[in-house]
């Protein structure tokens, strides 16, 4: 139970502890160091007090702030660095430079930070709080459990470690995660009666549960500061380096007019950065340069992806290849998109493949009878030379051999390399997955990169030649509690979950609304006449949709044995579902220290072996278990979401949250994976999942079908937000790109770039792709229309991205949009230049074979700017690039591309918006003359016919 040791903590500590006193500081170029010695008797609350601590507090850059608390005889747990590589040592002093400033006092140690032009303002982060008051505060559990935080600076065990800090009333959190939060992208801070956060870091195989822990675990988290007196806003952002199991709490002390952030780890160190912004999208640049850029995304990866769990041989596999080129549609007479022509083939592009193809269920295998290896090695090719994809699943854990007449070559070379996870007597650690009992790989082992990559190499050799891999399970899953080995029949496969869609285990779930009893299982918008939708969708808000504040969906059955702090974790006992939490990898690591980073390594593993077997080819994975630094290896999927319109919701906060993280290829499963979904759901989902990085269709295995082309409604949805999308390509890949190079984030919640306007802050069923576009989804069932708040109160000028209809003339926010079946919003911010591909194709390789096409919405002022960064989208590392930049003003457009790669498809029109005369000429270089024509209602100046070389500079003016 709980409840036991937090009063412990609670008496222990309110009367004992005196924290730590700052002792020897030296100040040095780059900042300082100190000792803390343990001023008083010592809290062991659920652990032992470190009795000396070292501080070391480092300037690293003008905006970020590392401030180091570890045991100083380094006992604790520390990241090491191949793991995740740091940042080099600073060089020159910032000192006196630095945006932030690290304040202390020496006894109880304590220490803030502010911000270097305003001393005098609230800090930043403040673990001075014994200003406040002395009520006890709310644990958030449903227990109600007490602890009183008063008089706690500083506590450091070896496992248990705690800092709280002052936050603003009410201000504004975002990140901490991975998280599908009740209260969206803003987290609760626990200002109402009820509420707050317990953020619980402990991977853990669960589908999508609301307000738990789950697959991921991320200890960042950005606070953007809105000053109520000049209304200017700042962002500023908080890490935390440590990979230990931990609660972060985000909780206002009733009567409070402060709320805090508290960490609660069971290992490892204090490594905090900050960093200063003061832009929201500066503070995720600034902590991508201290953990590691996102990899380059291979154009292709752009593309639709189709999958499901229960395509149960290669027929059915080639057979959704085939039902998805059968429905391509002619757009002919069809106004959903302008700039594109003609023929709209296409919509497919990356087949993948679940744990069906595996033989017995192993790692690296392919059934011989329903997905034979030379077979699927034809198939594979055939969809190379149509310029497709083929993506399998890759789960973490591998069969062990049930005896010596089963030749399993993977397990057996890993075994001879030993490269498996050891139990603490260094006998292999034996748990259960789908194949029966397995083993897991060790990545702290130095020989199992090289067998991990031959066995993927092996893999690719036997014919199921993948372009990409998606890694599953890697939290890592295992379904005994802890080890499975003491007395286990290694030779007994059989596992006691089943399958869903097998006798026993019947998907029968279907969205919100949908009466399967009165409707039938086809999940079809109308039957027999009748109208499937007609629920209101009033009681399907966001906020009486989900529960708040069920943290931790067992808490009773907490296991405080080991460790004694019972983090929230929502399987309760650390182990279960999961490794025994001494479970041991090289150098003698328990898995308890190391656990939130299996699956990074997993994902780096994976994405040096893509390297050797695609030499100069850009890597490609979707993962499940994320850890910051993961971004650098692979993407993302929001894991298993169900076919319900709640989690048609939780798609944004979950795209925008992992913005944050650096790990900006994410996306929801369209159209929902656990239940069966409906056809308007379904819908409403392709489009929304159009506009996402990571666009893929996925479903479990016994729900009803639902690729695109299952519902004639869904497929012509599908149709045209996936050209939309296409034709958008490279402003995506430039986003990407940036992405890449900068750590800036490709998807945009509305206030990353309006940060004064306050009624943004909690915005989450809108988000902008880069500056420019707004995307307005959706997300109820039953509407036609849709509320759309338009940012720039009335200053920005926003255009329909369809029609080039001004949406907002100059007046009012918020609008109530037309959003038939089909139909998302989708519009363009004023001042900006997009290149577009003119003509969206089959597939990713054949629409970038086309020409451009140029768009641009003028501001006010008549000035437009946009950039593209062009290459040939597959080199690892990138090769040559070209920037090319457009820029209005003055009537005149400058195309100047900078750099070496040789852009081969002509730029074949320009539409500018905003033009507010019809010209008398159109002149290139001052003195061709152009085609053009020009709509006064739209101000639109369509210049046509061009056949324009983007390898030089050009000028276009209109006169
Ligand atoms: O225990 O491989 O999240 O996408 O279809 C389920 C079967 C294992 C979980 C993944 C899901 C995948 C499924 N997997």
């Amino acid at each position: 139970m709980l409840i036991l040791p937090i009063l412990l903590a609670t008496t222990v500590v309110a009367s004992k502890l005196g924290g730590y006193e700052l002792q020897n500081l030296e100040r040095n170029r780059y900042g300082l160091t100190a000792t803390l010695s343990l001023a008083g008797p010592a809290c062991n609350a659920f652990g032992t007090d470190a009795s000396q601590l070292t501080i070391e507090v480092t300037y690293e850059s003008t905006s970020r702030l590392h401030v180091n608390i570890f045991d100083t005889p380094r006992e604790q747990f520390t990241i090491p660095e191949e793991v995740i590589s740091r940042p080099p040592r600073p060089t020159t002093s910032f000192v006196d430079s630095s945006d932030l400033i690290f304040n202390y006092e020496p006894s109880p140690f304590a220490f803030w930070i502010t911000r270097r032009t305003e001393p005098d303002s609230v800090p930043l982060f403040d673990t001075r709080i014994r200003s406040l008051p002395s009520t006890p505060i709310p644990d958030l559990t449903p227990n109600g459990t007490l602890i009183n935080l008063d008089g706690f600076p500083l506590v450091f065990e070896d496992q248990f470690l705690q800092l709280t800090s002052a936050l603003p009333f009410d201000t504004n959190i975002y990140g901490l995660g991975e998280a599908v939060s009740s209260s969206g992208f803003r987290r609760d801070i626990g200002t109402g009666a009820t509420g707050g956060t317990i953020q619980t870091m402990w991977a853990r195989n669960i589908a999508d549960p609301v307000d738990g822990n789950m697959y991921g675990s991320h200890p960042f988290y950005m606070e953007h500061r809105f000053n109520d007196s000049t209304r200017i806003s700042q962002s500023h952002g908080v890490f935390l380096m440590n990979s230990a199991g931990s609660d972060i709490l985000l909780l206002t002390p009733p009567s409070s007019n402060v709320s805090l952030i508290q960490y609660r780890m069971i290992g490892g160190v204090m490594d905090f950065y900050f960093f200063s912004g003061p832009d929201p999208k500066s503070v995720i640049e600034q902590y991508g340069a201290t953990i590691g850029l996102p990899a380059w995304v291979p154009a292709w990866g752009f593309g639709f992806h189709l999958c499901r769990w229960g395509y149960p041989d290669i027929n059915e596999t080639k057979a959704q290849v085939d039902n998805m080129r059968a429905a391509n549609i002619p757009l002919e007479g069809k106004p959903s998109f302008r700039v594109i022509g003609l023929f709209l083939k296409i919509w497919r592009k990356v087949q993948w493949q679940d744990i069906d193809i595996y033989h017995a269920l192993r790692d690296f295998t392919s059934d011989p009878v329903s997905f034979p290896a030379e077979e699927m090695r034809s198939f594979i090719r055939e969809l190379a030379l149509n310029n497709q994809k083929y993506i399998p699943i890759v789960d973490a854990a591998l069969p062990k051999q049930t005896n010596k007449t089963d030749i399993y070559n993977p397990y057996l070379k890993g075994a001879d390399l030993d490269v498996f996870v050891k139990n603490p007597d260094g006998s292999e650690y034996i748990g259960q997955v789908w194949p029966g009992y397995t083993v897991f790989p060790d990545w702290f082992r130095n020989t199992t990169q090289d067998w991990w990559t031959e066995a993927l190499l092996n893999w690719s050799l036997s014919g199921i030649e993948f372009s990409g891999i998606w890694l599953d399970m890697n939290e890592i899953a295992s379904f005994c509690t802890g080890s499975c080995g003491t007395g286990a029949n290694l030779s007994n496969t059989t596992v006691d979950h089943i399958f869903p869609g097998n006798p026993g285990n019947p998907v029968i779930d279907y969205p919100e609304c949908y009466d399967s009893a009165v409707w039938g299982p086809s999940g079809n918008i109308s039957i027999n006449g009748t109208l499937t939708f007609g629920c209101d969708s009033a009681p399907l808000s966001s906020s009486s949709a989900v529960p708040r504040r069920s943290f931790a969906e067992s808490n009773t059955d907490i296991d405080v044995n080991t460790p004694p702090y019972a983090i929230h974790n929502g399987f309760g006992p650390l182990s279960n579902m999961t490794l025994a939490t001494n479970a041991t990898h090289a150098g003698g690591l328990f898995d308890l220290e190391v656990h939130n980073m299996y699956g990074m390594m997993e994902e780096k593993a994976t994405h040096l072996a893509l390297q050797k077997i695609h030499p100069g080819k850009r890597p490609f994975i979707i993962a499940r278990s994320t850890f910051p630094s993961t971004g650098k290896w692979a993407g993302h999927w929001l894991g298993d979401n169900f076919s319900r319109w709640q989690y048609l919701r939780f798609t944004i906060p979950g795209v925008l949250q992992f913005q944050m993280f650096q790990i900006p290829l994410v996306g929801a499963d369209a159209c929902g994976v656990d239940g069966n979904t409906d056809e308007e759901l379904c819908n409403r989902w392709m489009q929304l999942a159009a506009f996402t990085p990571f666009f893929r269709n996925h479903n479990e295995r016994g729900a009803i079908s639902q690729e695109p082309y299952r519902w004639d409604s869904v497929a012509e949805a599908s149709r045209t937000a996936i050209a939309t999308r296409y034709s958008l390509l490279p402003y995506w890949y430039t986003l990407f790109a940036n992405a890449s190079i900068h750590g800036t984030p490709p998807v945009r919640a509305l206030f990353f770039e309006f940060p004064d306007e306050s009624e943004l802050f909690s915005v989450d069923t809108q988000f902008l792709i880069g500056r420019d576009i707004l995307v307005t989804p959706v997300l109820f069932p039953n509407v036609s229309t849709v509320d759309a708040i338009l940012p720039g109160r009335g200053e920005v000028v926003w255009r329909d991205f369809y029609t080039h209809e001004i949406v907002s003339p100059t007046t009012g926010s918020s609008i109530t949009l037309p959003a038939p079946l089909g139909h998302i919003n989708v519009h363009i911010r004023d001042g900006s230049v997009l290149l577009l591909h003119a003509e969206p194709a089959y597939t990713i390789e054949e629409t970038r074979q086309g020409p451009f096409s140029l768009l641009s919405s003028l501001a006010t002022n008549g000035q437009a700017f946009g950039s593209a960064f062009i290459d040939d989208g597959v080199s690892d590392p990138p090769g040559d690039n070209t920037t090319i930049t457009f820029s209005i003003n003055n009537n005149t457009l400058h195309i100047n591309p900078v750099g070496s790669f040789r852009v081969s498809q002509m730029l074949q029109d320009i539409n500018v918006l905003g033009v507010a005369n019809a010209p008398e000429h159109v002149l290139l270089q001052g003195q061709t003359p152009l085609n053009w024509v020009y709509l006064g209602n739209l101000r639109r100046l369509s210049i046509t016919n061009i056949t324009l070389d983007l390898n030089e500079p050009q000028v276009i003016q209109w006169i």
